[in-house]
């Protein structure tokens, strides 16, 4: 089991998505282990797009990212990292695929609605970032056994 770090963006929470984002994960059977509505402060904005730093496009991504709440999600399940990603579609709405998040809800080349980890590594630091100690939860969903094959101990 993974689990990755999702932000639902300012533009997300603002146009009213929020419901139906998440509602694409539950469908796919990934489970929601944490969640905070929350103001990104610049200096968490700049730790977590430090990578960015100095490219012409971060004074606005970090604008953007602290403009307004955003949602901040703990998702789990097997390989959710690459399910996630594959699901958020490619970076700009103007050319995601439809029936990816970004392609279905989006055409914006700077407003993308959402941000996924995009590396075990990334999603360790990522959560730790947004999520202290005892936020994210370790719980048994009644469907499990029928979201999973758990014949072998493993779900497959
Ligand atoms: P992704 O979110 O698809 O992993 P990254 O990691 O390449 O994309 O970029 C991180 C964030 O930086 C993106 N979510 C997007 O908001 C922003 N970004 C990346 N490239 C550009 C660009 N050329 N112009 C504006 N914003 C960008």
């Amino acid at each position: 089991m993974e689990t990755t770090l999702i932000i639902l963006k300012p533009d997300a929470v603002q146009r009213g998505l929020m419901g139906r984002i998440i509602s694409r994960f539950e469908d796919k059977g990934i489970q929601v282990v944490g969640a905070k509505f929350m103001q990104i402060s610049s200096e968490l904005a700049a730790t977590h797009y430090a990578s960015h730093k100095g490219k012409p496009f971060y004074d606005g991504l970090v604008g953007f990212m602290t403009s307004s709440p955003v949602l901040v999600l703990a998702l789990r399940g097997v390989g959710s990292i690459a399910i996630c990603r594959k699901m958020m579609g490619a970076t700009f709405g103007s050319n995601a695929d439809p029936g990816t998040i970004r392609g279905d809800f989006g055409v914006s080349n700077s407003f993308n609605l959402i941000h996924g980890s995009d590396s075990p590594e990334a999603a360790a630091h990522e959560l730790k970032l947004f999520f202290g100690e005892g936020e994210v939860l370790d719980w048994d969903r009644a469907g499990e056994g029928w979201i999973y094959d758990l014949s072998g101990g493993d779900p497959e």
